[in-house]
Parts: C-alpha cells; structure tokens; sequence
C-alpha cells in the first residue's frame, strides 16, 4: 500500500471540468480532496489564472512510477498538449505527484530525475501547500518540516495572499 499527495491544477479549457475529471479518474483510489482555490500563474506570468487543489490517495501496492503513470494518463485524457519551450506554461491539467508514504509511513525519497520525490519545489508553492493543509493539518512535507511552517515563510506568505478560496466549485463526485 502507498499513499500518495497528488497536486491538481488547470488554467485551459473547461478548468473545474478537467479537475472533476482526475478526481473521478481516480475513482476509488481518493481519500480525501481538497477545496479549490483560484491562483495567479506562478513562473510564468503570460497565462491564465489556475484553479487547483489537492487530492491524498492510496492504493494497495502502487509503486511511485505507478503514480506518475497515472497522472499522465490523467492529463491524457484532459487533452493536455505539451510545449517543451514552456515548462511552466499553460495546461488543461497537471497532476503533480509531491510526496508518496509507503505502508509504514516512511516516505519515498528518491532523486530519479523522472520522479524526483519529494517534488523538489512543492515547498516553495503555496497553492500546493494551502490545499494540502486544509486536507492535512498535521501534514508534513518529507526533508522540509510542517507544511504549516512552510506556508509562513516569506517567499510563500506572499503568494498565499492572492489565492482565493472557491467555495462556489466542488470536486468530490
Ligand atoms: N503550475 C505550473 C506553473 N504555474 N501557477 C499556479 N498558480 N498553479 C499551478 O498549478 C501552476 C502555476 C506548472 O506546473
Ligand atoms: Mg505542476
Ligand atoms: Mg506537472
């Protein structure tokens, strides 16, 4: 068994859809998913605003490569479209895996460059950290501490700011 902290975001197309449509996709591997939170683009300025959330799964005997292949299928079926020329440009979906825990407990470190866990800028993003928390108050990020903390260091604080809670939007199918 593995559990795995999967990121959601989109800012192309039917956002809320293509959202709804991982957490579906996931079936009934989902724990628990977050709210949404609409999000000024981060790294790259010249694209629309995201909606994302968070979404905490498991699934008996998952590897981490197991978790990475279902988040491409995922933004597959979203018709995600890759742009080499911008990694941070826009998406109708990306499901970034950020951390996986084996049965244990212990989370997977690993510095394989196509899976490098835990995601190695998820500490500094706080529209991964914010919905993260709202689904896991005492969740901590493996290497980086409380994810608590983490939303309260400058560089985050000020990002957190402008994320703006969705109430009006609901994931859970
Ligand atoms: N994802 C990116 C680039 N920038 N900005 C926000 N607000 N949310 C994202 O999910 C996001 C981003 C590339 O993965
Ligand atoms: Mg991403
Ligand atoms: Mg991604």
């Amino acid at each position: 068994m593995t559990r795995a902290l999967l990121a959601l975001g989109s800012n192309l197309g039917d956002r809320e859809g293509h959202l709804r449509g991982a957490v579906a996709g996931l079936h009934d591997r989902v724990l628990v998913v977050s709210g949404v939170y609409e999000t000024p683009p981060w790294g790259d300025p010249d694209q629309p605003h995201y909606l994302n959330a968070a979404l905490l799964a498991a699934d008996p005997g998952a590897t981490p490569h197991d978790w990475l292949a279902a988040a491409h299928r995922l933004e597959d079926e979203a018709g995600r479209v890759r742009d080499p020329a911008r990694r941070f440009g826009p998406r109708t979906l990306d499901v970034d895996v950020i951390a996986v825990w084996n049965d244990d407990g212990a989370p997977v470190i690993s510095g394989d460059p196509e899976l490098t866990l835990p995601h190695p800028r998820a500490h500094l993003r706080a529209f991964v950290l914010r919905p993260w928390l709202e689904i896991e108050p005492y969740a901590k990020l493996p290497g980086h501490g409380w994810v608590n903390d983490l939303l309260r260091a400058d560089v985050v604080a000020d990002d957190l700011a402008d994320l703006r809670p969705r109430v009006d939007v609901h994931l859970d199918t």
